[in-house]
């Protein structure tokens, strides 16, 4: 597929488009279910890297401490707490710029990990860069998929974040297919970049071998103190039409509305679910950001007769 085939899509008459993806959606997924995750931060701020959205990194004042790696039994009740609110997919992030084996700190995931996995949800981290090694004891550690987006387009990418390369994201990518774990990768819109720049990213999505398993749009939460705090908010109908464009390339790929959803109208969700976007993050908090609370979200899954997605690969009950 090439970007012009992406632009033509992405232009088609908005309700001929949603119409589609919707079509597309049905085909591959039943449309009124959504998956619920919960996220946690299980090594918060400090972060070497200089990503000017990110309210971790250590070049800005945020006002987020840096705080030492979650011991494993405080991240299991977290854990226990969010399957019995019904989410099916847990997902543990770290602000550090990658991982290396045989540092403790990594073994210590490593034993979280398969804890954590006996408890039957879907395992997803996000630690930043790895390379096959470590991939592969991530995997063997139980985890399913691993979070690394690409964040926005190649062009776009270096005046966004000048620590590490678009090509660096693209490496442990590849680390991470070549271990057999699935990818999430997505990223996020509102940080300046044009509309070209938003279809130059899915097209990069669209190129990998397998396919995404999953695909997070995050709108941008514009964290005080960070280069990007004064960032316009997203508009609703250019989120929907990307949604909806994502949807229809990558059909088999769920498609996450993730961080932003404090700032969207009921209207504007309900329409991303419409359009295809079946997965969310649930709970009060992102890592660090605000995320709708949980009342907020059942009331909303029952105006709208949306139910929770079963696990997929659920290992125990
Ligand atoms: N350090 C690892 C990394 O960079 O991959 C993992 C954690 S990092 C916080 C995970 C993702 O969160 C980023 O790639 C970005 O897409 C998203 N993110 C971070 N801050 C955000 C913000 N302020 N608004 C929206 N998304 C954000
Ligand atoms: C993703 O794409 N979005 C999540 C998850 N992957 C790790 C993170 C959103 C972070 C929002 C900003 C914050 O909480 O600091
Ligand atoms: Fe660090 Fe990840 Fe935040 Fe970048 S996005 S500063 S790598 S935590």
């Amino acid at each position: 597929m090439q970007l012009s085939d992406l632009q033509e899509i992405y232009s088609t008459p908005f309700f001929e488009l949603i119409s589609r993806a919707r079509s597309v959606y049905l085909e591959h997924w039943a449309g009124n279910e959504v998956q619920l995750c919960t996220l946690l931060s299980i090594k918060t701020g400090g972060c070497s890297e200089d990503c000017g959205y990110c309210a971790q990194s250590s070049r800005y004042s945020t006002g987020v401490k840096a705080e030492r790696l979650m011991q494993t039994e405080d991240v299991l009740d977290v854990a226990r707490r969010a399957k019995d609110n019904g989410s099916t997919r847990f997902c543990m992030g770290a602000a550090w710029k990658g991982v290396r084996g045989g540092d403790p700190r990594f073994e210590q995931v490593l034993g979280t990990i398969r804890e954590v996995s006996k408890l039957g949800m879907e395992v997803c981290v996000t630690l930043g860069q790895l390379s096959e090694k470590e991939a592969v004891q991530l995997k063997e550690a139980g985890v399913k998929a691993y979070n690394h987006n690409i964040d926005t387009s190649p062009e776009h990418y270096e005046k966004i974040v000048t620590t590490h390369t678009f090509e660096d994201r693209l490496n442990t990518i590849r680390a991470v297919q070549s271990a057999g774990m699935d990818v999430c990768c997505g990223g996020i819109i509102g940080m300046g970049e044009t509309e070209e720049d938003r279809l130059k990213m899915l097209h990069v999505l669209t190129t990998f071998a397998p396919a995404p398993e999953s695909v997070p749009i995050n709108c941008l939460m514009p964290m005080p103190g960070t280069p990007m705090e004064d960032q316009a908010p997203v508009d609703v109908f250019e989120l929907v039409r990307l949604i909806a464009t994502t949807r229809i390339v990558l059909p088999r790929a769920k498609v996450r509305l993730s961080a932003g959803r404090t700032r969207l109208s009921r209207e504007g969700q309900a329409m991303a679910f419409f359009a295809g976007a079946n997965s969310i993050f649930y709970g009060d908090k992102l890592l660090t950001a605000q995320n709708p609370g949980v009342d907020a979200d059942r009331e909303l899954f029952r105006e709208l007769d949306l139910v929770p997605q079963k696990p997929v690969c659920a290992t125990a009950g």
